[in-house]
């Protein structure tokens, strides 16, 4: 919940961030428990997951959260939610008043109307896998789903009319031009003043006429004195809109990219991604990672030459996508999502938690410059013509929700994909030297690879999504064994040596930043010794690898 910068003057928000009294209630259903039963006999910390906390570790069921919440006069009030994993039940003085699915975005729920004073606020939250009512976090997926509050809650009392949504999008760099597209919502039909201050100056200052219910407002504004965003010069600015008795902050940056040949362009200069895939998880903090940590995961990255962030596989922290705008690191932003299959791709129940996904992630990050491309399905069926329609209606929902950023997903198949069209830029994952060939193949194969994406995607900018080995943090060989870090230097020395001097490559993501816990299914963990992805270039605790030595050879040479 904690972000960079203030939101609201005007909105009356109080973070509910701190210690909530906790139940573990395990193998209990939240249609049917009766909250007022619940014997609250636990304290937790929210942000936080409680399954990754000393007493409730891996374990999964029902988890009660409570606290209590004060409202003022205001007749409408909600919770802004910001990631509830996986499933959420809210209870308002006993009665229940929404539900949630899916974890890694933000959303709200209303509060009923009118209501000063004290009140009992529960939350119920699920971390069970059940296909039906939690479709985007399922069993088999490389990564530990934990469970818990992990992003925050804050409580917001909104006036009548209330600013819903606020997007800003570059029209002209070089003019210096953006495009505001506002939100609003109404009680009844009025007239309200509308003002934007950005840089101590009122851009604008009219009176609008509202309608019961929603109205949308655009202005296009010329921002006079501000220099554009890019990674050598993140300049960030914030607009502040007042309308009426609400308002509205937002951070954002002028830039704009665009996909020209095989080249993305910031700012119409061509830029290379070099960076890592980010599993948001930690050992002690399960998805719930802190902004110590999260700072320090991009120094990490900058110290090792790196200016580009995968976010595996799902929307990462509005906060640490606050540090990306700040320190110029270029993202590419996931829907969640695992080598879903074709029976996924055609089910309802999972196309539409896709898209309330997708809309949610869209709506969360839209104006964090450091979002340069979409991505989605990450190694799913690509391959099958049924596979294609379900990319192709969740592609068209991002297109429809933002049309500013190239949409990409990454894939497995590189010969069979059906999909490449469908993206703007061709993005692959491949294991060269760890799930197949060995290490004296790789350059050969990911020359080939290049020449083989060229041919059948022609005039697309080319990503390698992932690339890495194993490598357990101080394991020693020299004969470089597979899991030894010396073979997981040496591999990524190799790849990195080829994809990084080969022109036809836009750039490459890491697999991955640090290692992190895996599903609790030992038996899907792909043959590794331990319940740990053990790919990444620092261990679960942060410390550095050889083949971090490796990356920054690599990463600071072009
Ligand atoms: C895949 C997948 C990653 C991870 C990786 C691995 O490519 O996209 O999430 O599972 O393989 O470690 O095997």
């Amino acid at each position: 919940m904690s972000r960079r910068f203030q939101k609201h003057t005007r909105r009356n928000t109080r973070d509910l961030g701190g210690t909530w009294d906790f139940a573990f209630l395990g193998e209990v259903n939240a249609d049917t428990v009766d909250v007022q039963r619940i014997v609250f006999d636990d304290r937790m910390i929210v942000p936080g997951c409680f399954d990754a906390t000393p007493r409730y570790a891996g374990k999964r069921g029902l988890a009660a959260y409570r606290t209590r919440v004060t409202l003022g006069g205001a007749r409408r009030a909600r919770l802004h939610v910001d990631g509830a994993h996986h499933h959420a039940t809210f209870v308002f003085d006993g009665e229940r008043i929404g539900a949630h699915s899916g974890g890694f975005t933000s959303f709200y729920v209303e509060l009923p109307r009118g209501r000063p004073g004290e009140h009992e606020l529960v939350v119920l939250l699920d971390n069970r896998f059940d296909e039906a009512r939690s479709p985007l976090h399922l069993e088999y997926f490389d990564w530990f789903h934990y469970g818990g509050l992990t992003r925050g809650v804050a409580l917001e009392e909104l006036p009548d009319a209330s600013i819903e949504t606020c997007e800003i999008r570059t029209l002209s760099f070089r003019r210096r031009q953006i495009r505001l597209e506002l939100g609003v919502s109404a009680a009844r039909d009025e007239n309200v003043a509308l003002e934007l201050r950005l840089l101590g100056r009122t851009l604008l200052s009219e009176q609008v006429t509202l309608n019961a219910g929603t109205t949308r407002i655009t202005r296009d504004l010329e921002l006079a004195g501000t220099e554009p965003w890019s990674p050598a010069a993140p300049n960030l600015y914030s607009l502040h809109v007042t309308l009426g008795d609400d308002d509205f902050i937002e951070r954002f940056g002028v830039r704009e990219v665009t996909v020209e040949g095989q080249r993305l362009l910031l700012n119409s200069e061509p830029i290379t991604l070099r960076g890592v895939n980010r599993h948001e998880a930690h050992p002690t903090f399960g998805h719930a990672v802190p902004p110590a940590v999260q700072l320090a995961d991009l120094e990490l990255l900058v110290s090792l030459g790196g200016n580009f962030v995968r976010g595996s596989h799902y929307p990462q922290d509005p906060q640490f996508l606050d540090l990306c705008d700040e320190l110029g690191v270029l993202v590419f932003s996931e829907a969640i999502a695992w080598q879903q299959t074709e029976a996924h791709l055609t089910n309802e129940t999972f196309l539409s938690a896709q898209e309330a996904h997708i809309d949610e992630m869209i709506a969360m990050s839209v104006n964090h410059p450091s979002v340069v491309v979409w991505g989605l399905l990450n190694e799913s069926c690509s391959t099958t013509e049924h596979g294609r329609s379900g990319y192709a209606r969740l592609i068209q929902r991002i297109r429809s929700r933002d049309a500013s950023r190239p949409v990409t997903y990454a894939s497995n198949q590189p010969h069979g994909d059906l999909c490449f069209d469908l993206a703007d830029i061709v993005c692959v994952n491949t294991y060269p030297g760890w799930y197949f060939g060995d290490l004296s193949s790789v350059v050969a194969y990911l020359e080939e690879l290049v020449t083989l994406l060229e041919r059948r995607a022609p005039g697309k900018p080319i990503l390698i999504g992932e690339i890495g080995a194993g490598g357990i943090y101080g394991w020693h060989d020299h004969n470089e064994q597979r899991w030894t870090e010396e073979f997981q230097e040496a591999l990524l020395d190799r790849a990195l040596g080829q994809l990084v001097s080969d022109p036809r490559v836009l750039g490459v993501a890491i697999w991955q930043l640090t290692d992190c816990r895996t599903s609790e299914r030992v038996q899907n963990a792909l043959g590794r010794p331990r319940g740990y992805n053990n790919k990444g270039l620092y261990d679960e605790y942060r410390r550095p690898k050889l083949a971090a030595r490796a990356v920054k050879k690599h990463f600071t040479r072009g």
